[in-house]
């Protein structure tokens, strides 16, 4: 990549280049310093052009406490082209990346002007063009980018944003908070002025100028107050923006009922672009997405985008308290926003949807992404001690372990204490950046409950390993569960202390599937324990972890047929899937280690589960679902990819030719349109395809005719990708005839082509990684965009048996694109990393070989500091 620098500024600027700023340095929590300066408030004015846009800023700068520091403004590639202090041009010096300014008094104001090049900002942090529009960036160190600032989140701001454009390329110039003022101008132009009353720290800053259509509604606020609302995209995605908005209102009337939170802006935006690093940003009332989760309709969008958009619309909305209003102190605490707005989608999905999927869904979610994290090189805590580049610290660990330390806080108050905490939380913070002690403590003054052994749970990484076992004395009719834990080391912290466990338990009689001891509450707050059960008539079954209470691995002692009556028998329903999902393990286990592994108590299972009167399509749906290959690999001590993928085949083989006509019932259920959303209708269609996989599994011809069928009969894109799905991975004439009629229809249509490639790059064939290379080469094939690249080389990452082939060939193709990617793009580059960090658990040939690519990852010269840190950690 040419160098940013080189085509954002004038060739006569003539400040010299700063040496080179030392890179690659660990940043540490316990370093924290107040703020020297703050600056109450800011004025920007950009005159807008794609190659070069000019940025004024001027700070209101005031003295924090007593100290003669000198005023520091982090900068990122760009070069100040003025400096002037309280109107005339000031001395200053460059310290590396900071414009530094020595000041005498207690406040001044500070102007700077740079010129920076949105159509040369390839890294999309920052002012950054995409498909013709202008947008920003600016979480988590993007600001820096645009202007000289004290760019960390514990300085607040009000903004006034001037912003000044082509009226024909940006017709629409948009701003956080509210338009105070517009006009036109000569040559074309035009310009805006947006307010945003409320301070805030810079990351929550957005701009966006473009040629935009609206979706306009208006939402009636709980005080009775109206917002506009507007989902601003191009005009010909203006048709596929009505459920966003229908997800948007919904999350605005439950944030008000849940959490007594009411939208605090006249106006509240959201926009989609294109490229973009991540899902999606919460800039104080102007959102910018991923179009991703913005554009659905039933012909381009399965169920699954459609949960997702309606998830991280939510969530980006929540974010409006619980992460602008109270924001984060630094970024150690990221988790206080990120860790609490997560378990609020959560919650927020569960009760517009199907509850019980909704938690195996982020279940299966916790364990495929955090676990492995919290068990290799790149374990944290969820509010972490150290980091080389905060980009790599989105993680599963802040975010969706963070939302499983929140939910065990819920659990432990309970409903109205927690709520009391919250109200608590964000009543005493408003206004100002907190810490994750700053959530605890609101919580226990709000409830009057001590919390203090849970704040644990922020500090130690790993997951905890609960042994348990069940004593069952028929004399006395009393059962004991013994409980012990244990955490493995992680990096930095080699010795583990208890932390307290919530384990929801009950005990379910084995002969009359009742629930002889009710749910309740154990919290296991020592390195082992014993709770007696009394009143215990029969043999009893233990039924723990129920909700996964706890986000722990739990290795009960179990007798023989006990998962399978539980399966059948336990009320409640995730302790049922998991039940299933544990026999189905133990046979999958067995299997890749090479032992005779019966699969007659899993088709057992299953069967009952195809042909259970009780359980809804959908939760049949994921209980019928093996575990993938990747969570059979956690249980291994030694992994053997080919072993493991060849154990899940069979054991789907086994399930499909066992359960055929059971199958193919599921699989033949009807009674949803394309077009109905209800959980019902999505859980039919979800159960259609898992079964048409385990068909497939057992009978390829079959397979691909009832496939190609769904395919070539779908009137919605949750059919048909299921079916091209299935289709992939077979070698079946079907297979390249529905690839080519997917191409055709929808090539033009970027989200769906993404799909084309991610369901390639997700084959389960001995030749995926010879199709990813051809794909890389196809003429639909760009490294600049996040979600194409993602779409190749996230899913290819992600599939066990291709990534992990013998020959080393999948190491090196992803090797090879974060490679190349980082220097366009280094955040997304430092996020296809993961997948190599669990190198030694491999066997011998792999492991040498994976550890082989990330040694030649780390010797390339010009590496960022956000590829060198995931792959320096995953090699030490
Ligand atoms: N705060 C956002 C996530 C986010 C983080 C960094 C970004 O930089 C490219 C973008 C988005 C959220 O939690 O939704
Ligand atoms: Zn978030």
């Amino acid at each position: 990549m040419a160098d940013v620098r080189s085509t954002a500024l004038p060739d006569t600027h003539s400040i010299p280049e700063a040496p080179p700023a030392p890179t690659h340095v660990a940043i540490r929590r316990e370093d924290y310093r107040p703020p020297d300066w703050l600056v109450p408030e800011i004025r920007l004015d950009f005159d807008l052009d794609p190659d070069r846009t000019r940025v004024r800023a001027t700070l209101m700068v005031e003295r924090n406490g007593d100290h003669d520091r000198p005023l520091r403004l982090d900068g990122d590639d760009i070069s100040p082209l003025k400096v002037q202090v309280d109107g005339a041009d000031a001395d200053y010096r460059l310290d590396g990346p900071q414009l530094v300014i020595e000041l005498s008094g207690r406040q001044a104001t500070v102007e700077t002007e740079v010129e920076i090049s949105p159509a040369a900002n390839t890294k999309l942090m920052g002012l950054y063009a995409s498909g013709g529009m202008l947008c920003t960036q600016c979480e988590a160190e993007g600001f820096r980018r645009i202007t000289f600032f004290p760019d960390r989140p514990d300085v607040l701001s009000r903004y006034r944003v001037r912003m000044d454009g082509d009226s024909g390329a940006f017709p629409i110039l948009l701003s956080n908070g509210n338009r105070v003022a517009k006009g036109e101008g000569p040559g074309g132009r035009h310009w805006a002025e947006w307010e945003d009353p409320y301070p805030k720290p810079c990351y929550l800053f957005a701009l966006v100028a473009g040629d935009l259509k609206a979706n306009r509604e208006r939402f009636t606020t709980m005080s009775g107050r109206t917002v506009d609302l507007a989902i601003w995209v191009r005009e010909a995605d203006l048709p596929r923006t009505q459920h966003a908005m229908d997800s948007l209102k919904l999350a605005m009337a439950w944030d008000e009922e849940v959490y007594g939170r009411e939208y605090d802006l006249d106006q509240f935006n959201i926009v989609a672009v294109s490229d973009f690093n991540m899902g999606a940003m919460e800039n104080k009332s102007l959102n910018i997405f991923n179009s991703a989760y913005v554009l659905a309709d039933q012909n381009t969008a399965t169920d699954g985008d459609f949960d997702n958009i309606a998830r991280v619309v939510a969530h980006e909305y929540f974010h409006n308290w619980s992460g602008d209003r109270v924001t984060c102190r630094d970024w150690f605490q990221l988790s206080l926003k990120e860790g609490f707005t997560v378990f609020r989608d959560q919650s927020f999905s569960a009760d517009v949807g199907s509850a019980p999927v909704k938690r195996i869904e982020d279940v299966r979610v916790l364990r495929a992404a955090q676990f492995p994290e919290d068990a290799g090189p790149l374990a944290h805590p969820v509010r972490p001690d150290s980091y080389i580049e905060i980009g790599n610290f989105y993680t599963a660990t802040v975010y969706n372990k963070g939302a499983e330390v929140i939910r065990m806080l819920a659990t432990v108050l309970g409903p109205d204490k927690f709520r009391a905490g919250t109200d608590l939380y964000f009543a005493r913070h408003d206004g100002e950046a907190a810490t994750c002690d700053d959530f605890v403590k609101a919580l226990e003054d709000g409830s009057g409950v001590d919390l203090t052994p849970f704040k644990i749970w922020y500090s130690q990484a790993g997951t905890p390993k609960i042994k348990a076992r069940l004593d069952y004395d028929s004399g006395a009719k009393a059962a004991t569960l013994h409980l012990e834990q244990h955490i493995d080391p992680t990096p930095g912290q080699p010795v583990k202390q208890p932390m307290p466990i919530p384990l929801k338990t009950a005990i379910v009689g084995e002969a009359s599937g009742h629930e002889i001891c009710p749910e309740r509450l154990i919290v296991l707050d020592k390195a082992s324990g014993a709770i007696r059960f009394d009143n215990v008539a029969e043999q009893p079954l233990l039924s723990i972890n129920r909700g996964f209470s706890a986000p722990i691995v739990v290795e009960a002692a179990r007798r023989p047929g006990e998962l399978e009556r539980l399966a059948q028998a336990d009320s409640d329903p995730f302790a049922r899937y998991e039940a299933i999902q544990e026999l189905m393990m133990l046979s999958l286990v067995a299997g890749a280690r090479g032992e005779q592994a019966d699969p007659a108590p899993v088709i057992e299972a299953v069967a009952a589960t195809l042909r259970s009167n009780s359980l809804d399509p959908a939760l049949k749906g994921e209980a019928i679902l093996l575990p993938s290959e990747a969570l059979i690999a956690d249980r291994l001590a030694v992994v053997d990819p080919d072993a493991i993928h060849a154990s899940r085949e069979a054991l789907r083989h086994a399930l499909g030719s066992s359960l055929a006509s059971d199958l193919l019932a599921a699989h033949r259920s009807d009674g949803a349109s394309g077009h109905d959303l209800s959980p019902k209708a999505k859980g039919i269609r979800r159960l259609r395809t898992v079964a048409l996989g385990l068909i497939a599994a057992a009978n390829e011809a079959e397979g691909a005719a009832l496939a190609k069928a769904q395919f070539d009969r779908a009137d919605n894109m949750t059919d048909r990708q299921g079916a091209l799905g299935i289709l992939v991975s077979l070698d079946a004439p079907q297979r390249q005839d529905a690839l080519n009629t997917f191409y055709d229809r929808f090539h033009n249509d970027p989200l769906v082509l993404d799909k084309w490639f991610a369901l390639q790059a997700a084959a389960q064939r001995a030749d995926t990684v010879d199709q990813v290379l051809r794909l890389e080469k196809h003429s639909d094939f760009t490294i600049a965009n996040p979600n194409r690249l993602r779409s190749i080389a996230g899913t290819f990452g992600a599939n066990h048996w291709a990534f992990h082939s013998a020959d080393g060939r999948g190491y090196r193709f992803l090797a090879d694109m974060i490679l190349a990617a980082d220097k366009l793009n280094p955040q997304v580059a430092a996020r296809l990393v993961p997948p190599f960090g669990r190198w030694r658990r491999f066997e011998p040939n792999r492991a040498a070989l994976m550890r082989a690519e990330l040694e030649r990852i780390v010797a390339s010269p010009g590496l960022s500091k956000d590829v060198f840190e995931q792959v320096s950690k995953s090699l030490a």
